[in-house]
């Protein structure tokens, strides 16, 4: 989908909200469940994708568009452009190939990709199945110390970039559709480790197995051991990213994972300005949370976010055509990122700032 360019068959799935209109159709009713649900009354879930929706762009005209440079750099690295896919466990439920579809098509279109503890195959296999693909590793850290250190030596071993501590999902959230919609157990490269036997687990299930007493002393401690950068995912508040850059971690992730955890806590969007105020300069600051749209990706890099991370709509992608879709969902969500550039007249990703921005009037 270039400006301009090639037309679309009548039918064709050209935006991100027509993957999820068709993966709904796909997926089993238990599947779609605990892939769109949120918490509870699903106020924060909505409210991710309205908060982007409230701001109006500024757009600068007669600037000189015919150059544009998606590019950003993030951990001290020139990236081609701010998309990362975040991580979401049981990829393998939405199609076969799952998490290595998934880096597949990270790799075909130069996003990072967050692969995640609970993913339905091996760090290694992942690396194995897309070894160009730049992976991070997120980490849930469990009651059981040897699997974590066991996670992490591999995801080192197997050419990880960076590893990315959860620290929003202490204990599960209050996942009302996935009680009704019970999704029953999942293969996941954990299973022998964790599960009694059998090798397959629910999300429920593996969600009691985290340690719901972990503390800032060991992202300290994580910080200093792992030979990789360390960034702290589900910060929300000024405090925590200032203590999160206190205890050693490169980064942060503004973000409420997904509106699945504390229901009624703010959207990454809203979150987001503080957190840049406080240590922007200082620590990599990235957000995830309703990134539905090219615009939406330039909205963040305005409120000082270095990289947006997309989560659900990957999925849809995967759902509906494997690495294909995937891949597809991503090229659709960079040409709008591109066009947004060219249209808001600013044509260098890194040079967005807040002036580009308004609250919106309708
Ligand atoms: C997630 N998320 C998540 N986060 C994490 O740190 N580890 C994980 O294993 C998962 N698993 C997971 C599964 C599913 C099905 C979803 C939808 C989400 C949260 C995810 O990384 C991210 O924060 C949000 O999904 C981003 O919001 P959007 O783009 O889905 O609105
Ligand atoms: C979820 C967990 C696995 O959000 O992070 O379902």
């Amino acid at each position: 989908v270039e400006p301009g360019g090639e037309q679309n068959p009548v039918g064709a799935l050209i935006s991100l909200a027509d993957y999820e209109r068709e993966a709904r159709l796909r997926l089993d009713q238990d599947a779609f469940a605990y892939y769109a649900g949120g918490a509870a009354d699903e106020l924060t879930l909505r409210d991710n994708e309205a908060a982007w929706r409230r701001l109006a762009i500024m757009p600068r005209v007669l600037v000189g568009v015919g150059e544009r440079d998606a590019g950003v750099t993030v951990l001290g690295r020139r990236r081609a452009h701010p998309l990362i896919i975040a991580p979401m466990a049981f990829q393998a439920m939405a199609h076969p190939d799952g998490e290595s579809a998934t880096a597949r098509a990270a790799a075909a279109t130069g996003t990072v990709m967050c692969v995640s503890t609970l993913a339905s195959v091996s760090p290694e296999a992942v690396a194995h199945a897309a070894p160009l693909a730049t992976r991070w590793f997120q980490l849930y850290v469990f009651k059981d110390r040897g699997i974590t250190a066991e996670l992490v030596s591999q995801a080192v071993a197997s050419g990880y970039e960076a590893i990315l501590v959860t620290a929003d999902a202490p204990v599960a959230g209050v996942r009302e559709r996935e009680l009704r919609h019970p999704v029953r157990g999942l293969p996941v490269q954990l299973g022998d480790a964790l599960a009694a036997g059998g090798g397959t687990l629910s999300p429920i299930a593996a969600a009691a197995q985290f340690d719901p007493d972990l503390r800032w002393a060991d992202v300290a401690h994580m910080s200093r051991e792992c030979p990789l950068p360390v960034l702290v995912k589900g910060v929300l508040t000024p405090g925590d990213a200032e203590r999160a850059l206190a205890h050693g971690a490169r980064g942060v992730v503004v973000s409420n994972h997904g509106g699945r955890q504390l229901d009624t806590v703010p959207a990454g969007a809203d979150a987001l300005p503080a957190v840049v105020d406080a240590v922007g300069d200082r620590l990599d600051v990235l957000v995830d949370g309703g990134i539905r749209r090219g615009t939406d990706l330039l909205k963040a890099l305005a409120l000082g976010a270095r990289a947006a991370l997309v989560g659900r709509p990957v999925l849809w992608g995967l759902a509906v055509a494997g690495e294909d879709g995937a891949r597809r969902v991503l090229e659709i969500l960079l040409a709008e990122f591109d066009r947004a550039l060219a249209l808001a007249g600013v044509p260098d990703a890194e040079r967005v700032g807040p002036e580009l921005l308004a609250p919106a009037r309708w």
